[in-house]
């Protein structure tokens, strides 16, 4: 077992349950004829002969008790005779139902589509292998978003910014010929979420990726992926013509650059029909935009949706923007830019926007362009690899980050205006809906970096799938597919990654302060980065330390950045009284002996969420030790390891933060606080010249 079947591991139902799942599958009676046809009905057989011990064999037509019938109205005439309701499950729902056929008990798995089949079939085995029950069955499903897309960090030479997982998994040098099964089940495993698109390269992009050699790479894929529902687009790099088009400008107003981008985009289509579109990263960390020939966003959008428009294709321009001179706050920066864009964008466009307005972090208050443009469909970045919250070696479940934005109020068309319903289209009405994760895949066997990391891609898939969805039910099923079944440890498991994700908070930058991490690749502590080519890199800049206080001033006194929210959101985090106590310092620059609702003041609030972050990786190292019987060996093992790894760093970045801090707060550590046991000086010379990602 070394984590490469992911949660698709198939393994050995109890003979009991087994039984009554042959009962319910004594045939398999589905289509073959399409090449998805034959991965959904490939999938349950794989799926069925390891959980039931025993392959049921196909059949033409039923002719027992107890079939599985999986199809479409025209795919298959048992199917078609059934008369079911497929009214509004559209191209990739389904249904999964208990029903007669010619007097037989059995279950069908139909859709409009054979891509909305394969997703049932998926559902089906995830519902043995989470042992629901298979008795009178009615299940109806379709997904809430368009588009659940996988955005890989992936340059050329297999290298992946922040990526903790190994290589590339493309070998793109020895694409298109050399098609790796590994890129069959790299679809599988997304399929079988609902994720339906990749975008493969960097959004960092070289322009390379537009070059005739590397269109029939990306063709190959997309030929591996087609069946599974699976669309392959690209990062395009905006001066691409420039570079690899012979012309003297990217000017998106210039009728030969427009020309450049329609012709590449025939070209793209003729060897990939289904191709998704773009997605650009312009105008923001040094890249080339539309801005250095002194056009708007919109423009540049506009021209390369203009591009695609013809084959289908869409442009998800990314908000992740921050100028070149320096702003007073960083954070304002996406949302002074393109509100004023709003209802300036092409249909086909879709403007993409991290959860946060800084950059990932362990925990940000959500993006304020949420809500704020209502004539643009938005489309929501998560990052599943961990850039800033340990690698792969943390263990950090993601389910409760994603939840936690998804869920929140922007109250942007009064109460109830969550982020899922700007992203899921319905607050404003939008026909075009995505979200997008950065992914944490590489060439490594566990796919992730980590047992634990597949969570969260796993997590992502569902929220994609349905982002009103639970991360703490998604936890269960993943841990229930991924190790174990037992009650015995699925429970530890879950309470376990539930609260995963705010002890990393806890032990990095609790109660809202952010980007405190090492410089550049920003592992470990290191609140004390200065200088440097610009202030909002360091970290001083973010926590704005003092012997007065800490903190950073959003408030309408300070840099007023709570002005991008609505109200009452805005109100709240205005007022240090009132704003979550998890987000004060995003917000508020306070004093070190301001009084929290624990009644400790910041000060000691602030030491006991590093060390309460610290126990709790204690506690979860305790639980998985606890949880071995469960677990085999080879995987019990690897985690155990790097929760020892983890205390360690915990550790580091309480015993680090405490000593840099207590150079402000000029305080004593509460009782029976431990000091750091080294100096300042230790901490600052400890350093990760080599660490992987950026
Ligand atoms: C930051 C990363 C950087 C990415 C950038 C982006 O540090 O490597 O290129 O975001 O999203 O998180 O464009």
């Amino acid at each position: 077992e070394d984590g490469y079947d992911l949660w698709l591991r198939y393994r050995p139902l109890d003979a009991a349950q087994a039984q009554t799942g042959r009962s319910h599958v004594a045939q398999l009676v589905a289509p073959a004829a399409t090449p998805t046809q034959r991965a959904a009905r490939d999938e349950l057989r794989r799926g069925l002969r390891g959980l039931l011990g025993a392959d049921p064999g196909t059949a033409d037509a039923v002719d027992r008790a107890g079939a599985l019938v999986v199809g479409t109205p025209a795919s298959s005439a048992a199917i078609a005779r059934l008369g079911l309701d497929l009214d509004g499950l559209g191209d990739e729902g389904f249904v999964i139902r208990s029903v007669e056929v010619d007097g037989r008990a059995a279950t069908v798995i139909a859709a409009n589509s054979d891509i909305g089949t394969l997703y049932g079939a998926f559902r089906f085995l995830r519902m043995l292998q989470t042992r629901q029950p298979l008795a009178a069955l009615d299940l109806r499903d379709a997904p809430a978003l368009d588009l659940r897309l996988l955005d890989h960090w992936d340059n050329l030479d297999r290298h992946v910014e922040r990526g903790y997982a190994g290589q590339s998994i493309w070998d793109w040098h020895k694409l298109p010929d050399w098609r790796d099964p590994r890129y069959t089940d790299y679809a599988r495993a997304n399929a079988s979420l609902g994720i339906n698109g990749t975008v493969l390269n960097n959004v960092n992009a070289s322009a390379q990726s537009l070059t005739p050699m590397y269109l029939e790479k990306a063709a190959a894929l997309a030929g591996v992926f087609r069946p599974y529902g699976i669309r392959v687009y690209l990062s395009a790099r905006f001066s691409a013509p420039r570079e690899i088009g012979g012309l003297d400008t990217a000017d998106p107003l210039d009728p030969r650059v427009r020309r450049w981008w329609r012709d590449k985009a025939d070209e793209i289509y003729r060897l990939i029909p289904d191709f998704g579109g773009f997605l650009v990263k312009a105008n923001s960390e040094g890249q080339p935009g539309p801005q250095d020939y002194g056009r708007t966003h919109a423009d540049g959008a506009n021209m390369l949706a203009d591009a695609v428009a013809p084959h289908g294709g869409v442009v998800m321009w990314r908000a992740f923007v921050y100028s070149h001179e320096e702003p007073e706050d960083r954070a304002k920066q996406a949302y002074s830019e393109f509100v004023p864009l709003d209802g300036q964008f092409r249909e086909n466009v879709m403007v993409q926007v991290k959860n946060g307005a800084i950059d990932f972090q362990p925990r940000e208050p959500f993006h304020p362009l949420f809500g704020a443009m209502p004539d643009t469909p938005l489309m929501m970045e998560f990052q599943i690899t961990k850039e800033y919250l340990g690698f792969a070696t943390h263990l950090v479940y993601l389910g409760t980050l994603f939840e936690e934005v998804l869920e929140a109020d922007t109250y942007q068309q009064g109460k109830g205006s969550t982020v899922a319903k700007v992203i899921d289209g319905s607050l404003h009405g939008h026909g075009l809906t995505g979200m997008a994760g950065v992914a944490n895949i590489g060439s490594d066997r566990n796919w992730s970096g980590s047992i634990f990391d597949q969570a969260n891609w796993y997590a992502f898939g569902r929220l994609a799938w349905d982002p009103h969805a639970s991360a703490r039910a998604i936890a269960g099923d993943w841990a229930r597919m991924t190790f174990s079944n037992d009650d015995g440890f699925v429970g530890p498991v879950v309470d376990m990654m539930m609260g995963s994700r705010q002890a990393a908070v806890d032990y990095m930058t609790p109660l809202g302060l952010h980007h405190l991490m090492g410089e550049g690749h920003h592992y470990g502590p290191a609140p004390w980065v200065e200088g440097g080519p610009r202030a909002d890199w360091t970290s001083v800049y973010y926590h704005r330390a003092t012997p007065e206080g800490i903190g950073f001033d959003r408030s309408s006194g300070g840099s007023d950045a709570v002005a991008q929210y609505a109200d009452p959101v805005a109100r709240v985090f205005d007022d240090p009284k009132q704003v979550p106590e998890d987000l004060l310092l995003w917000f508020h620059h306070v004093p070190w002996d301001w009084r929290m609702r624990s009644g400790r003041t910041l000060w000691d609030e602030l030491v006991h969420r590093y060390s309460r972050g610290v126990a709790y990786v204690r506690g979860m190292r305790e639980t998985w030790s606890g949880l071995a019987p469960y677990v085999d060996a080879e995987r019990h093992a690897e985690v155990a390891a790097f929760l020892a790894i983890q205390e360690q760093e915990a550790q580091w970045w309480r015993d680090a933060s405490i000593a840099y801090f207590r150079t402000f707060s000029q305080r004593p550590l509460p009782e029976g606080e431990a000091p750091p046991p080294e100096s300042l000086e230790h901490y600052r010379s400890l350093s990760f010249p080599f660490a992987p990602g950026n």
